[in-house]
């Protein structure tokens, strides 16, 4: 077992400690700069984009921890093939990081770059170690759960192959170039921290790739690192534009009026809790497709979310409405009508050329960014796009009450009904 590695590492261990490719040491010694190591990752290609994001976090989290004892940066793992992403005219390929995200901003907390800029500087297509992990096949031994990492077989057919001339050859976020020079499945349970000996210790590989990265657990959920990560992944500005100015036009909402003025660095944000108070308009996130038969008991019909979305507007005397869901035109439609008389209903919709642009990726984080900004918002259980809204909130500083609310199911008791948890920063 590789567990025995854990702990090895402290924050005290010096670079002269670690062993670190041929040579090495003794450069270190006289002071030669430090090679500069990569950490690629890619996530389970059935996710969607907001868990991805919280596989973002451990990730980054993990590079953190290496950077105290090598030189490592992150490299991200370009957007693409997501299932949701269902507009088949745009093109959703290769998309960068710097499309949705403010990378300035998440490099204040860990290095990272796109992949086409490793690609760049390391004048290859290659990556030198691919690593898969995957679970135990034996499951917990003796119903007990451990920390261990272990090199195994691989338990499915590996979706990378070898080809005749030894490489290492698969989808490689559609770069056909590209290929690893060695391939190994391990099997993972812990935490991400529990890879930071491995790749500090048992690889001087320049380029590592850790495929199925949503297999290792947050070090640390909730804590100090958890948020510093949260915080710095910022949406683009561009993004953040788009959704202020539908604010402003149709929803009498900016950020002096709300008191939801952002901060250059994000470091440099403590609001007093509640001291944020978004535009004068409700805003829900409204799950459906999928969700509507998995998740039945917690997902009401139309007709039943539409009266708990009265009842909210009346206890908040507000009266406008707006919508971010992945429900169909008809369902939207039969939404609006429901709402009659009651409130004003808003969604976004984008235009062909802003839709091209930031496809449907970035249309999701402009009706993200809006529902931050409402006075009081409703979201759907367990969906991890409603829980990135309740964190950007939490960031902006709402008063709990108004953010961590979710709709109930039809006929479901307030007991049945258990509403979101209230993760607070740690600063
Ligand atoms: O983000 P996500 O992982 O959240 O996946 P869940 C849902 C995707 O559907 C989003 C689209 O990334 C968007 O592409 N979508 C959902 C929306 N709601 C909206 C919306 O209000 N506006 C816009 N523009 N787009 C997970 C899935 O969904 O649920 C997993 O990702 C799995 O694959 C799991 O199915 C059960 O957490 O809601």
């Amino acid at each position: 077992s590789l567990t025995h590695l854990q702990g090895v590492i402290s924050a005290d261990t010096t670079d002269e400690d670690i062993a670190f490719g041929t040579g090495t040491q003794q450069a270190l010694k006289v002071g030669t700069a430090k090679p500069r190591r990569y950490l690629l990752y890619d996530v389970n290609p059935g996710e969607g984009f907001n868990l991805r994001r919280d596989v973002y976090m451990r990730v980054a989290n993990l590079v953190k921890k290496l950077q105290d004892h090598q030189d490592w940066t992150l490299v991200l793992p370009p957007w693409g093939r997501i299932y949701h992403w269902q507009s088949r005219h745009i093109a959703q390929m290769k998309i960068a990081w710097s499309l949705f995200f403010d990378l300035d901003s998440m490099n204040k907390h860990v290095p990272v770059i796109e992949f086409e800029q490793f690609l760049k500087e390391t004048g290859q297509s290659k990556i030198d170690e691919l690593y898969y992990l995957q679970r135990y096949k034996e499951g917990w031994t003796d119903g007990k759960w451990e920390e261990k990492l272990d090199e195994r077989d691989c338990i499915d057919t590996p979706v990378y192959k070898k080809d005749s001339s030894g490489l290492y050859r698969g989808f490689f976020w559609g770069y056909q170039d590209v290929y690893a020079e060695k391939f190994k499945c391990l099997s993972a349970q812990g935490f991400a921290g529990i890879l930071a000996p491995f790749l500090l210790e048992n690889t001087t590989a320049r380029s590592v790739f850790v495929d199925r990265a949503e297999e290792i657990l947050h070090d640390e959920f909730g804590g100090k690192l958890y948020w510093d990560a949260r915080r710095s992944m910022r949406f683009s500005k561009d993004l953040r534009d788009i959704a202020d100015k539908f604010r402003k036009e149709y929803l009498d909402s900016d950020d002096e009026r709300d008191n939801t003025v952002l901060l250059d660095d994000w470091r440099d944000m403590k609001p007093d809790p509640g001291s944020a108070i978004g535009g004068p308009y409700m805003a829900v996130h409204l799950r459906r497709k999928d969700f509507v038969h998995s998740h039945k008991k917690d997902v009401p019909s139309l007709k039943e979310a539409a009266k708990q979305i009265k009842k909210v507007l009346k206890k908040e005397k507000l009266d406008k409405l707006f919508v971010a869901t992945d429900a169909p035109k008809v369902e939207l439609d039969e939404l609006k009508k429901l709402m009659k008389g009651k409130a004003t209903v808003y969604n976004f919709e984008p235009t062909t050329c802003i839709h091209e642009k930031y496809k449907d990726g970035g249309v999701a984080i402009i009706d993200q960014w809006i529902c931050t900004h409402a006075r009081y918002f409703m979201g759907t259980s367990v969906s991890t796009f409603s829980f990135r809204i309740h964190d950007e909130r939490e960031i902006l500083g709402f008063n709990p009450k108004k953010t961590y609310n979710r709709f109930c199911g039809d006929g479901q008791s307030k007991e049945d009904c258990e509403q979101p948890t209230h993760w607070k920063i740690e600063y």
